[in-house]
């Protein structure tokens, strides 16, 4: 089939570092989730690990100016560099993918950076799936560091946290008050936070994350460090990257490490569960055009008869799950 045929042909590029084949099998993998294990099983001699790090934060916080800032230092490093943008075109930050594009261009040209951004929405089991899986891709090219960012919000932004090693959050100045951030849930994913924009103030908010650090036990042994960065003019950015090596550093030694390996894995087999449950659900129970039915009759009908709709079109559902041997 010629289909095969344009794997192999694609993989023997990619094997020699060729981006193009890179972004193309991104694509298959993005669009035919049902066709990664053909690419994957390609690359079972490789035994490259890539170090992952998330970044994360409200929109518009500095993730992708912070994100190409660390990557022209991993530059000088001589290391090369894999990013995922997630939802980069937010309906919050209003035409930010256009300046991501702009912020990142002059590092995505680098041969060894590649950077790729992804709708929030609309991706065949889930958008952590396809992070899952690129990010897959991104080891067997090679990659000595991948960066994932995230608006960090909504659980499908927070599920792709179970796949990083290292998690710095990003906070600015004038964000609001701490207990807010506490609220969000956001205070408690972070490895490292960082308060970027210093430039626009930043003493108060980094005061109030030590105080919540102080009365926080941390039971792997390390306490979140709080960096200042200036993301326009590198300012603090170096003392963020140090930030990041000693989580790393902390991480490897703990043997922290293998947990979150075993963990990506063990998220990932969850998620494909969930996703086969959820298909078999709307082949075969009830479909969107269904429900949109159901609620359709909700205005018309009144919102108790909906009850009764719903009860009896369920009520005698029974499922039975078969496991092929
Ligand atoms: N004053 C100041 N502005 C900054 C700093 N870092 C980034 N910015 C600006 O903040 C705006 C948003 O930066 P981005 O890097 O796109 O932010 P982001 O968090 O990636 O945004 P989204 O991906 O849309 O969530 C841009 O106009 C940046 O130039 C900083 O340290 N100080
Ligand atoms: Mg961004």
């Amino acid at each position: 089939m010629k289909f095969e045929n344009d794997i192999d042909t694609l993989i023997s590029r990619f094997k020699k570092k060729d981006k193009i084949a890179l972004a193309k099998l991104i694509t298959i993998i993005e669009n035919e989730p049902e066709r990664a294990h053909e690419i994957f099983k390609q690359f079972e001699d490789i035994k490259q690990d890539s170090y992952i790090i998330g970044i994360t934060g409200s929109p518009g916080v500095g993730k992708s100016t912070l994100t190409s800032e660390i990557t022209k230092r991993l530059l000088e490093d001589a290391k090369s560099v894999g990013i995922i943008c997630v939802d980069p075109s937010s309906p919050f930050s209003g035409g930010a993918f256009l300046g991501d594009r702009v912020r990142m261009t002059n590092i995505s040209l680098h041969q060894s950076v590649f950077l790729r951004s992804l709708a929030s929405r609309g991706y065949k089991g889930g958008i952590s799936r396809a992070v899952f899986d690129i990010s897959l891709l991104y080891e067997a090219f090679g990659m000595d560091i991948i960066i994932i960012e995230t608006v960090g919000v909504g659980q499908a932004e927070f599920d792709v946290f179970n796949l990083a090693y290292t998690i710095v959050v990003v906070l600015v100045p004038g964000y609001g008050d701490a207990i807010q951030m506490q609220k969000a849930g956001i205070i408690e994913i972070g490895d490292i936070y960082d308060i970027n924009k210093k430039d626009l103030g930043g003493e108060g908010i980094a005061v109030q994350i030590e105080m919540m650090l102080d009365d926080t036990v941390f039971q792997s042994g390390w306490r979140p460090p709080v960096s200042m960065t200036n993301a326009i003019n590198g300012e603090g950015i170096d003392d963020l990257i140090q930030n990041i090596w000693d989580h790393k550093e902390h991480v490897e030694l703990s043997g922290l490490i293998n947990e979150k390996k075993k963990n990506r894995f063990k998220y990932k087999i969850k998620e494909l569960i969930y996703s086969k449950i959820e298909n078999l659900i709307s082949k075969s129970l009830i479909n969107e055009d269904e429900i949109n039915n159901i609620i359709e009759h909700a205005i018309d009908d009144g919102k108790f008869k909906i009850y009764r709709t719903i009860h009896n079109k369920f009520e005698d559902v029974n499922f039975e799950i078969k496991k092929k041997n």
